[in-house]
C-alpha cells in the first residue's frame, strides 16, 4: 500500500512517511480529502454569527510574527474596560451573534480578577450568549504572572462563564521554529496540557496553526501529529464530552512584523496542507478554513478540499487584519451565505459547538 492509503487506513505513520503526502499532485490529495469530508456532512458547510472582540493590543510577548501588538509594529496602544467590552458584546448580540470571542494580548495591566469579572459580567448580560474565549498562551501567561497553577485558572474561567476555548497560540509546535517566532511564549508542550486539562473538565477546544511562514512540511505534519496524539488521549482516559472540535490552519499575514520571510506558499500548497489535515486528524471533527486568514475565495475552494466550515460573520477583526488580511469589519451573514450557495453548497449556520441551527 502507499503513503496514502495507509494515511486514509488510519495507519500510525512517522511524520518522515507523512510528509510523503505532499509529493502527491493536488488533484489526488483533494480527491481523497474531499472524499473524508462528504462521509461526514457530505455538501454541507458551516458557518455561525460571531463577534470577536479583542479587549487590548498591550502585549507583554514579543512573536514576530505579529502585527496587532502595540509592543511590536502597532503604533496605537488600546485597552478596553470590561463595560466597552459588554457594550459590544450587547449590541452584537442584538444584531444577531451568538457567541462572542474574546481574546487579548498578554496586558499586564489587567489583573486575574478583572478576567473572571470580564467572563461573569458577560454572562450575567446574555446569559444565552456561546463565550469562547481565552487561548491557552493568555492561560498560561496568568499562571506564570499570577502563579495560580494553569489547572486553576481553567477551572475559574469554566465557572466565570467561559464555554470554550478558541484554538489560537498554538503557532508551531516545532521547538526551533517556535523558538525563532515567538520566544517565550507558552511551550508548545504546556499548550497541549492546557487544553488537555480544560478537556478533561467536560469542554471543547480549537486547534490552529500558523503556516506558510519559515516552517517546513514536517513541522506542519509534526504539529498535525501532536494534536491527533493529544485527541487520542482524550479518548482512551476521558469518558466525558470534551476534546477538539476544529483544526485551524491560520495562513501568516506577511505586513507590519519582524519576521522576515523569503518565500510565501502558493494557492496549491495551501490546499495541500488543508487536505493533508483532513486526512490525518481523523479524529477531528472539523477543518476550518478560516476566511479572515485565506480570503473568502480561497476558503470556499478549500470547501472541496477537505475543509467544512469557513468560521463566521466576526464583525470586527484585529489580529489578521493588522497583518493585511480583509477582514477588518467581518462579512454579513447574507453575504456568507450567498457565496456559499454560489459555491455550490449548503449554508449551514451552526451554534460554537457545531449542532445545526439553520439551513439558509
Ligand atoms: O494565535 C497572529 C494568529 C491567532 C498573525 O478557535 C496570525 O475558532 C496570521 O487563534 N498572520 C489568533 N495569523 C486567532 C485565532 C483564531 C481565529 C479564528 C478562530 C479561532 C477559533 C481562533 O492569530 C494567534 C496567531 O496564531 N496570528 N498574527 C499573522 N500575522
Amino acid at each position: 500500500m502507499d503513503v496514502l492509503d495507509r494515511a486514509i487506513n488510519g495507519d500510525n505513520l512517522s511524520v518522515e512517511e507523512l510528509s510523503r503526502l505532499y509529493e502527491y499532485d493536488i488533484f489526488t490529495l483533494g480527491k481523497f480529502a474531499d472524499e473524508v469530508r462528504r462521509k461526514k456532512y457530505n455538501d454541507k458547510v458551516f458557518f455561525n454569527m460571531n463577534r470577536h472582540i479583542n479587549p487590548s493590543n498591550i502585549c507583554a510577548d514579543v512573536c514576530k510574527f505579529c502585527a496587532f501588538s502595540a509592543s511590536r509594529k502597532n503604533p496605537n496602544p488600546y485597552e478596553m474596560s470590561i463595560d466597552e467590552i459588554l457594550s459590544q458584546a450587547i449590541s452584537s448580540y442584538k444584531r444577531g451573534a451568538k457567541e462572542v470571542h474574546i481574546v487579548s494580548a498578554h496586558n499586564p495591566n489587567y489583573t486575574y480578577q478583572w478576567f473572571l469579572d470580564l467572563f461573569s459580567e458577560v454572562k450575567k448580560a446574555l446569559p444565552h450568549i456561546h463565550l469562547k474565549a481565552m487561548t491557552a498562551a493568555e492561560v498560561d501567561y496568568l499562571d506564570r504572572k499570577f502563579g495560580i497553577g494553569y489547572q486553576k485558572v481553567l477551572e475559574d474561567i469554566a465557572k466565570a462563564g467561559v464555554d470554550s476555548m478558541p484554538g489560537g497560540g498554538a503557532e508551531i509546535f516545532d521547538e526551533k521554529v517556535r523558538k525563532h517566532v515567538c520566544n517565550g511564549k507558552v511551550s508548545s508542550q504546556r499548550w497541549i496540557e492546557i487544553h488537555k486539562y480544560w478537556h478533561s473538565l467536560g469542554k471543547m477546544s480549537n486547534c490552529t496553526m500558523l503556516f506558510g511562514h519559515i516552517e517546513n512540511r514536517q513541522n506542519r505534519i509534526d504539529h498535525m501529529l501532536r494534536i491527533k496524539n493529544a485527541q487520542q488521549d482524550l479518548n482512551i482516559v476521558e469518558s466525558k464530552k470534551g476534546g477538539f472540535n476544529a483544526f485551524i490552519p491560520l495562513l501568516y499575514q506577511r505586513q507590519n512584523n519582524y519576521l522576515k520571510v523569503e518565500e510565501f506558499p502558493s494557492g496549491q500548497e495551501i490546499l495541500k496542507t488543508i487536505s493533508i489535515a483532513r486526512i490525518i486528524l481523523d479524529n477531528v471533527p472539523h477543518i476550518k478554513a478560516y476566511w479572515a486568514t485565506l480570503s473568502m475565495n480561497l476558503a470556499l475552494v478549500a470547501q472541496e478540499f477537505g475543509a467544512d466550515d469557513m468560521d463566521g460573520t466576526i464583525e470586527a477583526e484585529s489580529i489578521q487584519s493588522a497583518g493585511g488580511a480583509k477582514s477588518k469589519s467581518g462579512m454579513g451573514r447574507d453575504e456568507m451565505i450567498a457565496q456559499i450557495k454560489n459555491a455550490g453548497f449548503r449554508a449551514i449556520e451552526r451554534d460554537s459547538l457545531y449542532n445545526e441551527l439553520q439551513e439558509w
